[in-house]
């Protein structure tokens, strides 16, 4: 399953899942796809290559999509190098035409750390190796729909939305094919196109949809957006996504959802769950907004990368807003400074956004948490990277979670103002509130007290079942005491626009570089374990959630 519905009625594709061979290391098997290969006991630590392979029937043009493989994928059919790709947390896909009969896919994966690999680096969170999102095989004809971009706004009393399709062309001849577009299945819009040659054309238009329901938290009401192309009055492609009615904007310091003030609680979350790695299965990613949602939270933020878009799907069906992020935690100078950097940043958007535009749940694109913006050379790189996002997608704000309070140059750079800060666990003594003051100040005398703000990080460690009379760091009642304290002073602020906890489950760390430090070699910040099991900062949580929730 890589999508909550059906993306195509007319185009033959199909998911890739169950058995593939791998090589990697001592390991001469079989592994699931999706998954990633920490899970086989052999390869828990394995830092290296993997050699998937797998035999299918199918033929002429063909593409192949990978959701998401850590972290460096080249893709070979019978032996024909097709993609290379980096990144774990973005999909790509490639194009083969080849006779209808038996192929051979094979993809080299390799999660290793060097030069060549900018955002995958030793970090506070693991990089996992293998395919770890799904892989789908589409068969095409001449010609299929890409993308099929819509941008809702509120004008005049009335919904309306630009929808932008890309139709691809995969033959030098010219063709002239019929583009349908469709709500809910009500046709909104037919046209002729004609495509001249290989290579795509973007159709662009805007649309008065009238009196549709819109979408937001509350009622998170989502419609069916399809794309059909005919020839000769026979559909021949199609392509199907859900979208909702609903417009962020800033407005001094206020956060709107269709014009009224969004106040958001919420988790940073990682994409980690115990032996499954960064493959975590549908079921138990309901798990993981089964328990969000009990605790009262409205908002999630995907530390620190993009998402698998069935979590997207389900944020988008549940109505819980998303700060979506582009890959990057920590990183310094010499990161930055190295010559991928920016292209595998400006890719790692590109992807993003071309692949998660449609989801109404996504409110803010995050960039470069917690990276050198103190600095000439870092203000150039944010200010390049945002530039990307906003020639991609206006619709949206954007934002970066700082910790340099203080000495950060990139705010004016931002629509929101996001600041990751920990009072409280660094000692017991210090208030949170006069955090909150400090921070407001700052921002203040840096131009940008006009805008949204957001505590994009509070949180503290605690070892699940450690238990202290003392209240000592790392017990689960220190963690309780410090949340208690932190969330007080920000959800009751009415100058904070959203807080989101640090973080929502425990998860692996590197455990090679100065990582290891942490307890069991885990971020144990989490008010959930890496099991799901709750710590007892998560009912101080629900309890704060609750205390705060019409504010
Ligand atoms: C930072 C960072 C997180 C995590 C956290 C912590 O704020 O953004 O990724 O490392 O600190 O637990 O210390």
């Amino acid at each position: 399953m890589y999508r909550l519905f059906q993306t195509h009625e007319i185009r033959k594709s199909r998911e890739i899942e169950g058995l593939w061979n791998l090589e990697a290391g001592d390991y001469r098997g079989v592994i699931t796809v999706p998954s990633c290969w920490e899970m086989l006991p052999s390869l828990a630590t394995w830092q290296g290559k993997g050699i998937y392979t797998r035999e299918l029937t199918f033929g002429g043009n063909a593409r192949l999509i990978f959701k998401g493989v850590s972290h460096t994928a080249d893709v070979y059919v019978d032996d024909r190098h097709i993609a290379r790709h980096y990144n774990a947390y973005t999909p790509f896909d490639a194009v083969v035409c080849v006779p209808q009969g038996k192929h051979v896919i094979r993809v080299e994966v390799d999660n290793s750390f060097s030069e060549d690999s900018v955002l995958h680096i030793p970090n506070d969170y693991y990089t996992y190796g293998g395919i770890i999102r799904p892989v789908v095989l589409e068969e095409l004809g001449d010609c299929y729909v890409s993308t099929i971009h819509f941008t809702p706004f509120y004008q005049d009393g009335e919904w309306h939305a630009t929808v932008e399709t890309t139709v691809v062309s995969l033959t030098e001849r010219e063709t002239t094919l019929e583009l349908g577009l469709y709500l809910d299945d009500e046709r909104f819009s037919a046209g002729e196109i004609c495509l001249s040659g290989k290579g795509e054309k973007v159709f662009r238009q805007e649309y008065t949809f009238g009196d549709v329901l819109p979408y937001s938290p509350g009622e998170p009401k989502l419609y069916a957006l399809k794309a059909v192309l005919s020839k000769d009055g026979r559909p021949v492609d199609d392509l199907i996504d859900r979208v909702g009615f609903r417009e962020i904007r800033t407005e001094g310091k206020k956060l709107l959802l269709n014009g009224s003030p969004l106040r958001l609680r919420g988790f940073n979350r990682h994409e980690d769950y115990n032996v499954f790695g960064n493959a975590v299965p549908v079921q138990a990613l309901m798990r993981d907004l089964a328990l969000i949602r009990d605790t009262g939270a409205n908002a999630i933020r995907t530390s620190h990368y993009p998402n698998d878009e069935l979590f997207l799907d389900l944020c988008d069906f549940f109505g819980l807003m998303v700060w979506e992020e582009a890959h990057a935690r920590g990183l310094n100078a010499v990161h930055m400074a190295n010559p991928n950097f920016l292209p595998q940043s400006l890719n790692c958007i590109d992807e993003m956004i071309g692949n998660h535009y449609n989801h109404p749940c996504i409110f803010c694109w995050g960039i470069l948490n917690e990276c050198v913006s103190e600095t000439e050379f870092g203000r150039e790189c944010y200010g390049a990277l945002f530039e990307r996002i906003r020639s991609l997608d206006g619709s949206r704000p954007v934002t970066s979670a700082t910790c340099r309070e203080g000495r950060d140059i990139t705010l004016d750079l931002q629509d929101i103002v996001s600041v990751n800060t920990y009072p409280v666990w660094g000692s017991r003594y210090a208030p949170a509130d006069e955090k909150m003051k400090d921070l407001k100040k700052w921002i203040g005398e840096t131009g940008n007290g006009e805008k949204p703000f957001i505590i994009s990080e509070i949180g503290a460690g605690a070892v699940y079942g450690f238990r202290s009379d003392t209240q000592c760091h790392w017990s689960e009642e220190y963690q309780a005491f410090c949340l208690e304290k932190q969330l007080e002073a920000t959800l009751s602020d009415p100058d904070i626009s959203a807080v989101f906890i640090w973080q929502f489950c425990d998860i692996r760390v590197d455990d090679e570089s100065h990582w290891k430090q942490r307890p069991k070699s885990q971020n144990n910040k989490g008010v959930v374990d890496e099991f799901r099991r709750k710590k007892l900062g998560y009912r101080v949580v629900k309890e704060m959630f609750a205390k705060y929730s019409e504010t």
